[in-house]
């Protein structure tokens, strides 16, 4: 195989323009879409030689830029288990999308051949997916002339939820093994996810969903229709034949960011309403009560909701565990009291972006990690379903207790945070509990906060320590900000530099809002 040779007929179609620079970031390459087309060509190179790397286990590529603005793409490459590309190939990707010439292309690619030595021989396989981008299918079609130069054998899955894909790898990876993962096709997906919802509630649920006029729309319904008689979905903003509608006024970004109700939704006090972002791989919940007021029920609340439903089914099982929550500095201090305080569970913090919280969840027999933003999923330990499924229940409790830990485990995605797996987990909790939106709500209270972001002439001198709660540069920045945050009453405040924008963000939290919106106007003063 000569890759020199078979990049002759190709390159020239997928040169990178001269001035443009391209980094694999928090959640890989994201930008505006009509910069995309080196990138999702290089990434289909790196995604074969990541496969033959494997001994040939299929590796995913997926098209999407989330919650970003409808003009956005941005492409990631998701490992054998469905987990997020491992960390240390991250800088191939950055060097391969940012060469520009076919000359440099072959330099570096025979480098990382030769690096980690792979046989070019093994047989490498990739699926793809997309969101509904009107700019996906060309970037598809670029990513697989990517994938022809080593010869990788491909399926395009065409539009998919984020999360769906990362299903399918481990799916696919998994087939005919001990630790199968579900059939390898989008309607195995469905059939996983309500065999388990139709074993843990028996009464039908309604809910309003806004699905961003993205792709969770239309799947959120193939799923319910699984469910029928059971499940009744009304989706809202489901526009995602217009791509230009895509996370206008709508989504869980735009609700959680504006703490507000999205474009469409007409509240009936205490009905509970949720939103997905444009990949549904985030859900936000919320309500409004009898004064109209809007009650945001977002990451940390799902986080708190599942940790307290979960670890109260594991005292009923009787069986031991191990349980963990993770969050990141934007977790609610509240949230975190909560969790440390009244359900006594160790909490974690770590950097903002799934991978980092996914590897610390997996450190416990039962992992809930969730951002603020409404990112999030439970990790069962494999270990730890063996241990339910050989466990003897000695009450008809317990054997309730372990089915229940057993059938949750298939519900909720295990590869990545799922807005529509979230979604029935949710359901499943509140239906058990009987609890409206308010009783969940009620566990703690939020302290008011803001988020804000900052443009900066040059956002990579802000670098934090402490899983970004504290600046280490500019230097003298963060005793400035100490000095803000003591004024307040439960005063706390970061600052980081955005991952996916050219921006910094501002978080502040405190005791009432006006303190709070003071607190951000400070910080804010400073970092500008
Ligand atoms: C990406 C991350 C998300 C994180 C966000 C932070 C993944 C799959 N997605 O969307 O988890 O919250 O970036 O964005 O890791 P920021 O760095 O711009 O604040
Ligand atoms: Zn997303």
């Amino acid at each position: 195989l000569n890759i020199s040779e078979r990049l002759d007929s190709v390159y020239s179609a997928h040169q990178k323009p001269q001035s443009l620079q391209f980094q694999y970031g928090t959640a890989g390459f994201r930008t505006k879409a009509n910069t995309l087309d080196s990138v999702v060509f290089v990434v289909g190179i790196l995604a074969s030689l990541r496969s033959k790397y494997l001994d040939g286990q299929t590796i995913g590529v997926m098209i999407t830029a989330s919650h970003n603005p409808p003009e956005d793409n941005g492409v990631k490459l998701v490992d054998p288990q469905g987990e997020m590309l491992e960390q240390s190939w991250e800088q191939f990707a950055t060097v391969l999308a940012n060469v520009s010439t076919q000359h440099e292309l072959v330099v570096e690619l025979n480098r990382i051949i030769s690096q980690l030595n792979i046989d070019l021989k093994v047989k490498s396989r990739v699926i793809v997916a997309r969101d509904s981008r009107d700019s996906g299918p060309q970037l598809v079609q670029s990513t697989i002339d990517g994938l022809e130069v080593l010869d990788t054998e491909y399926q395009d899955f065409k539009m998919l939820t984020t999360p769906q894909l990362h299903y399918l790898v481990r799916a696919i990876n998994t087939l005919d093994s001990p630790v199968s993962y579900g059939e390898p096709s989008e309607s195995g997906y469905y059939k996983k996810l309500a065999t388990a919802f139709k074993q843990l509630v028996s009464t039908p649920i309604s809910i309003t969903v806004d699905a961003a006029n993205g792709i969770g729309g239309p799947k959120l319904i193939a799923l319910a229709n699984h469910l029928e008689g059971l499940l009744s979905v009304t989706v809202v903003n489901n526009e995602y034949i217009n791509p230009n509608a895509l996370n206008v006024n709508s989504g869980a970004d735009f609700v959680k960011t504006n703490q507000k109700l999205p474009q469409g939704i007409s509240p009936k006090p205490f009905d509970l309403y949720a939103s997905f972002d444009g990949d549904a791989d985030r859900v936000v919940f919320y309500y409004s009560d009898d004064d109209g007021v809007f009650h945001l029920l977002d990451g940390d609340k799902i986080s708190t909701l599942l940790a307290a439903f979960i670890s109260d089914i594991v005292k009923k099982s009787g069986i031991e565990a191990h349980i963990g929550v993770v969050q990141t500095a934007y977790a609610n201090g509240s949230s975190t009291d909560f969790l440390k305080e009244k359900l006594q569970l160790p909490v974690v913090c770590t950097p903002t972006g799934v991978k980092h919280l996914h590897h610390e969840a997996a450190k416990f027999d039962v992992g809930v990690y969730f951002e603020a933003n409404g990112h999030g999923t439970v990790l069962f330990a494999d270990s730890f379903i063996e241990t339910l499924k050989s466990t003897e229940p000695s009450t008809p409790d317990e054997q309730r207790a372990l089915e229940q830990l057993i059938q949750l485990s298939n519900l909720i995605n295990q590869t990545v945070g799922d807005a529509i797996s979230d979604l029935l987990a949710v359901l499943v909790v509140l239906t058990i509990k009987q609890w409206d939106p308010s009783s969940w709500d009620a566990s703690y209270t939020d302290l008011p906060n803001k988020l804000a972001k900052v443009i900066v002439p040059d956002r990579n001198i802000f670098k934090t320590t402490d899983a970004e709660r504290r600046l280490t540069s500019p230097s003298g920045l963060q005793d400035k900000i100490d000095a803000s945050v003591k004024k307040y009453t439960r005063g706390r405040s970061f600052v980081r530099a955005s991952g996916t924008e050219d921006a910094v963000r501002v978080y502040a939290e405190a005791g009432t809002r006006t303190e709070a919106d003071e607190l951000s106007q400070e910080v804010v003063g400073l970092v500008k």
